[in-house]
């Protein structure tokens, strides 16, 4: 008898592209069919049939307090009450605003968006703006949203389904748009050298995830930094994933390496859709109604998402979120290296606080191509293996697992116990 799942998707692919609104949900990577959600709370969610998972994917980022927690239920609850959505200045746009200049010192002023997207789409517009240039460089692998000038050798879905290239992205585009392979000082130096004064801005994920996880080599963002400052271009870290969730500062806080501008989404909407794009004022304030680069947004601020946003975010700094991540993510990491050690395929493990890949290759993993030396099949077999015992993982070898706050130790070992079953079961073929 059909799954109840399997009826909806039917459904959907007569109304929805592919059956769904994004494709990387559409489980194509991993062969199969997707499952619909019925319901989620803290880490796990159920299916429309009534099966049970632990969830790694945590909605690609925002459920990083489990799902549907209780402080950003009731704030948005609350919020709700008053109005849905104002297109007025409101207090919570600039109680966010605040919060977000004090948790990341590079941004001194910030502007509201509703996706990922849109901040990197907007911080790409305002550089070009500054610095009146229009060349872009970006890295191999790394994705930024569904940006025409960034769906260039871009990660993610994008690469899942084949085509790092999106069509209907004009030559013209793609000319502006230099992409180089992540960690590799020597062409991000003769970039530079050929395209002297014309490179407006360098844009990266500090810690790639959308490739899977992997990790900047020593020196790698200071010299990026260095070659930006020395040609005058701009630099911007894409946090969309990383920001709030790998410190209370992002990878730029970890790192130690200032950006120009940043590109902020996922945990700070508490779920609901906000992206955020902020940096250096004399930059932030070349943007409409003060400067010429114009940038708008009809639910940019909206009061519900900032509520969601705010009580997720001051919800993670009082119980030091970022603790309680590190002691899960290092539980996690001693029971998966257990597995590798009897496992017997090529594996390597990274992991950076909540934010983890296992990828089906041999180490070293620095970059998209080396990314690309992993096993899919294997991947794909690990993936259902997993999904048939309650375990949901991304389902892409090229994106990145993410813990919550609600996964429980005892999550975590029943986890481990799974992933070493299946183990057991997989050779390298
Ligand atoms: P959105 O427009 O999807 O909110 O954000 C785009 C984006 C920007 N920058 C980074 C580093 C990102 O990872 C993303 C989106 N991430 C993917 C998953 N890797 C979202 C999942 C999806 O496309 O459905």
């Amino acid at each position: 008898m059909n799954s109840r799942s399997s009826q909806l998707f039917a459904t959907a692919q007569q109304r929805v592209p592919g059956g769904v609104n994004s494709p990387v949900r559409a489980f194509r990577n991993v062969g199969s069919k997707p499952f619909f959600v019925a319901r989620a709370e803290d880490a796990k969610i159920w299916d429309v049939d009534g099966n049970e998972y632990i969830d790694y994917v945590g909605s690609w980022g925002p459920a990083i307090l489990g799902h549907a927690p209780k402080v950003v239920v009731d704030a948005v609850r609350e919020a709700a009450t008053r109005g849905l959505s104002f297109g007025i200045p409101n207090p919570p746009e600039v109680e966010m605003a605040e919060l977000i200049c004090n948790w990341m010192p590079s941004i001194e002023k910030v502007r509201m968006v509703n996706s990922g997207t849109e901040a990197t789409m907007s911080c790409i517009r305002l550089a070009r703006g500054f610095t009146r240039r229009d060349k872009i460089i970006k890295f191999d692998g790394c994705y930024h949203g569904h940006v025409d000038a960034l769906l260039v050798k871009a990660g993610s879905g994008a690469l899942t389904h084949g085509r790092p290239d999106s069509a209907g992205v004009p030559q013209a585009f793609v000319d502006l748009t230099v992409s180089l392979p992540f960690n590799d000082v020597d062409l991000v130096r003769k970039a530079f050298r050929e395209n002297k004064n014309e490179i407006a801005a360098v844009i990266l994920e500090p810690i790639p995830a959308n490739a899977g996880l992997y990790f900047p080599q020593k020196d790698f963002l200071f010299i990026l930094r260095d070659e930006c400052t020395k040609y005058g271009a701009l630099l911007i870290f894409d946090e969309v994933i990383t920001g709030f969730r790998v410190a209370r500062g992002g990878a730029q806080q970890i790192y130690r390496v200032k950006p120009d501008l940043t590109a902020l989404g996922k945990v700070i909407g508490g779920g609901l859709p906000v992206g955020a794009f902020g940096g250096r004022a004399e930059i932030m304030d070349k943007l409409s109604p003060d400067g010429p680069v114009y940038q708008a947004g009809t639910l940019s601020g909206n009061p519900l998402a900032m509520a969601a946003g705010l009580a997720q975010l001051r919800e993670l700094e009082r119980i030091d979120g970022w603790k309680v991540l590190e002691e899960l993510g290092e539980q996690f990491e001693e029971i998966v290296r257990a597995a590798i050690a009897k496992a017997k395929v090529d594996l390597t493990f990274h992991r950076i606080g909540s934010m983890f890949c296992l990828f089906f290759a041999g180490s070293p993993i620095v970059d998209l191509a080396t990314a690309q030396r992993s096993n899919l099949k294997m991947f794909t077999t690990f993936f259902h293996a997993c999904l048939k015992r309650g375990i949901y993982f991304a389902p892409s070898q090229f994106e990145t697992g993410l813990i919550s706050t609600q996964h429980t130790p005892k999550d975590i070992e029943r986890t481990g116990v799974i992933i070493c079953e299946v183990m057991e079961t997989m050779t390298t073929t």
